[in-house]
């Protein structure tokens, strides 16, 4: 039979092979053909699946909730400063994104992971927030710096809103509600924000579509897909905010030496 060398790359999500590129084995004709969207585009090449339409919904609705926060935000103050800089758009860019992390952005997978092991294991949110306490770990996707109590995050709100009428079951976030009302209880900033609201929410949407196995949910949550939307979401908005300063013609950003506090 035939012998093939062995190769140096695997790749199961794409193959431009043929007449026309395949994403997950649907050839792009049809994604153009049958009105795919850019949430059925993520289903095929990140989740190697169709997806359900309210699935796909739910992604581009978090895509275009979290496309852009303002100049103030750690990511966009990055771009602006760098766009400043006179740099192009791809370290413009970059520079934005790689403050995605723990504070800022890129709680969502950790938010996935916390919130459904402490739900697995029947955690009471007492149990799961003074648990967090002890080993000195903020909860993921608890916590605002301008969001508070009486002043909801209106993106976390709208999510729930769309899953609560779309989802077969919200057990994941209503828990996550849950753990607020506690960590509310102890201080008014400690909000569910964005982050907390779509790593609870892709848990339900993993566990209620039949489509994914266990071990596939697993899996999905422990390599960390869900940072994946807050970056491609803002990617919109920082790229804006390099147009932005650009066609300002803003010059060199340079911090007042009043906003700094000298000391020895
Ligand atoms: N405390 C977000 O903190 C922030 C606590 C907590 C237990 C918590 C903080 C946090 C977890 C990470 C997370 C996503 C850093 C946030 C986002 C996108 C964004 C951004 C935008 C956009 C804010 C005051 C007291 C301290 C703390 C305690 C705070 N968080 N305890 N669990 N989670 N959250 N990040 O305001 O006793 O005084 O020492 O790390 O989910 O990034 O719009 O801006 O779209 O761009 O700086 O929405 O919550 O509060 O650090 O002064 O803490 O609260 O231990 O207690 P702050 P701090 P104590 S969404």
């Amino acid at each position: 039979g035939k012998v093939r060398a062995p190769t140096h790359i695997i790749s199961t999500i794409s193959d431009d092979r043929g007449e026309e590129p395949c994403y997950a084995g649907v050839p792009m004709s049809s994604i153009v053909e049958q009105g795919y969207g850019v949430g059925d585009v993520i289903s095929l090449l990140w989740f190697k699946r169709s997806l359900p339409r309210y699935c796909t919904q739910f992604i581009e609705i978090c895509i275009m909730l979290c496309a852009d926060h303002g100049p103030c935000v750690s990511g966009a103050h990055n771009t602006i400063v760098t766009a400043r800089a006179g740099k192009d758009l791809v370290s413009s860019l970059v520079s934005g994104l790689l403050t995605i992390g723990p504070r800022f952005g890129g709680a969502v997978d950790d938010a996935a992971r916390y919130f459904k092991d402490a739900y697995d294991r029947n955690l009471t949110p007492y149990e799961f927030v003074e648990g967090m306490k002890k080993k000195g770990i903020r909860v993921p996707g608890i916590g605002h710096r301008i969001k508070r109590g009486d002043n909801r995050d209106k993106r976390v709100e709208l999510l729930q809103k769309f899953a609560r009428t779309h989802f077969p079951s919200t057990k994941y976030m209503e828990y996550a509600v849950e753990v607020e009302t506690y960590t509310l209880s102890k201080a008014n900033n400690l909000v569910m924000n964005v982050d907390g609201a779509i790593g609870t929410l892709f848990l339900d949407l993993l566990a209620g579509t039949g489509l994914f196995t266990k071990p596939e949910i697993d899996e999905i949550v422990e390599i960390g897909y869900l940072n994946g939307l807050f970056v491609l979401a803002r990617s919109i908005g920082l790229i804006g905010h390099t147009f932005d300063q650009k066609r300002l013609k803003q010059p060199l950003y340079r911090h007042p030496w009043e906003d700094v506090l000298y000391t020895k």
